[in-house]
């Protein structure tokens, strides 16, 4: 019921969207580096210490809400190895993470491949899954994931919201583990629902209902789990936790952006198709709004935030905002030309008006004057490309964000 009230509204919303060029409107962005008491930012010790805490404050009031509270450490337990994943490339592990230090409280499955042939601790990609671990790969072994889905009859073999033998691998397009391994990365994952099921009842199954009373959205749930699986890759021997990647697709890539925003232990933030309250800049009238979003998803947000769907030149701050707290730690966006919905140019917008951020740390952001062309990617500190085709994940994007993290991760040797 619920999801047919949602597609109504999705309906409506896709078909009055604006994606005229012309039509955007004019608007002026917050300044990163003037402060609420109107000091400017100099250098980067003031916006380290000042600015930057501002910018979060204002990201956890007015969109995303707070994160859960946790004082005390996670609890983990590995509850598989198997050294022959892959084809005996990949070690595949299946650790229970209780994110609250509780083994009666919220839990997630972290799934982690790493390549077989290193000779010591590799630099790793860590993101959330809309499907289950075992849609990654087809592999038998993996543990289904029992919990709540979407369903998706077509795609994924997801019937009456859980998933089935068949679901198995119907991902694996999308996270091309393999490629990952081959260049001599790790790979970690947990399905988004184990944190919270993603419909506007999910809170009561989540570690939002732990405590409840916090305003906060179901993002922030996410983004919290990705923090905390990142707490178990430090405990990991196999992995260099200095060189872990955030990564994550469309309501995950908002998820992602948040998580690596908050949390500098992530030493590389990915995007891929964020779009709306992900990299796109609120600002511009093109594609999806903050009042289409907040209407089809309020609960993935803090209450406020729907209350600048009328007005978002009132929020005190833009998404070019969100990529600029991950200064100077290199970014990537990644857009999809068909993707209108997530508005492509507001997504690379943003990454180039994160500049003045990274010029306080002498780093070179996006370096092209204009929106790039199809499979042209662009950037130094702050990466950007658009290919052709639809809302998705690809074995081109995949590419290109290996080709990033390899450039970043090997100089910082
Ligand atoms: C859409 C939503 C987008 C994006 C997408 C997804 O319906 O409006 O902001 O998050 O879902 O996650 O696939």
């Amino acid at each position: 019921m619920i999801e047919e009230i949602q597609s109504l509204a999705l309906e409506q919303f896709l078909k009055n969207a604006n994606y005229d060029e012309n039509l955007v409107g004019t608007f002026d962005l917050p300044d990163s580096l003037v402060c609420n008491d109107g000091s400017l930012v100099t250098d980067s010790d003031m916006w380290q210490s000042k600015r930057r805490q501002e910018i979060v404050k204002y990201f956890e009031s007015e969109i995303y809400g707070v994160l859960p509270e946790v004082k005390t450490p996670i609890v983990f337990e590995v509850l598989l190895s198997d050294e022959n994943a892959l084809d005996g490339k990949a070690t595949r592990k299946e650790i229970a993470i209780y994110v609250l230090g509780d083994r009666n409280g919220p839990r997630l499955d972290l799934q982690l491949f790493i390549p077989n042939n290193s000779d010591g601790p590799v630099p790793a990609f860590l993101g959330c899954n809309f499907f289950g671990n075992h849609a990654i790969t087809a592999d038998p072994a993996i543990t289904l994931n029992t919990r709540w889905m979407r369903n998706t009859p077509d795609s994924n073999n997801v019937v009456n919201n859980q998933a089935t033998e068949d679901s198995r691998g119907s991902e694996s397009d999308r996270w091309q583990a393999e490629m990952v391994i081959d260049n001599g990365f790790a790979l970690a994952t947990f399905y988004y629902g184990d944190m919270e099921p993603d419909h506007v009842d999910g809170w009561k199954n989540g570690v939002r209902s732990v405590p409840a009373s916090r305003d906060s959205g179901a993002i922030a749930a996410w983004s919290f789990g990705l923090i905390k699986a990142m707490d178990y890759l430090e405990n990991e021997v196999a992995i260099d936790s200095t060189k872990v990647a955030v990564i994550g697709h469309s309501r995950l890539g908002k998820a992602a952006l948040w998580a690596g925003a908050q949390d500098e232990r992530f030493a590389m933030v990915i995007s891929n198709n964020s779009g709306a309250a992900g990299a796109a800049l609120a600002r511009r009238n093109y594609g999806e709004t903050i009042a289409a979003i907040t209407t089809l998803f309020p609960f993935w947000f803090c209450k406020k935030f729907a209350s600048y769907g009328s007005q978002p030149e009132k929020l005190p701050v833009d998404m070019h905002q969100l990529i600029a707290l991950i200064a100077p730690r290199p970014v990537y966006i990644a857009s999809a030309e068909d993707d209108k919905w997530a508005d492509p140019k507001g997504e690379y917008l943003s990454g180039k008006y994160a500049q003045s951020v990274y010029s306080l740390f002498n780093k070179v952001g996006i370096d092209s004057d204009s929106w790039p062309e199809v499979h042209t990617p662009v950037g130094d500190y702050i990466g950007y490309h658009l290919r052709t085709g639809k809302h998705g994940v690809t074995a081109y994007d995949w590419q290109q964000y290996l080709n990033f993290a390899t450039r970043h991760f090997r100089n910082s040797k």
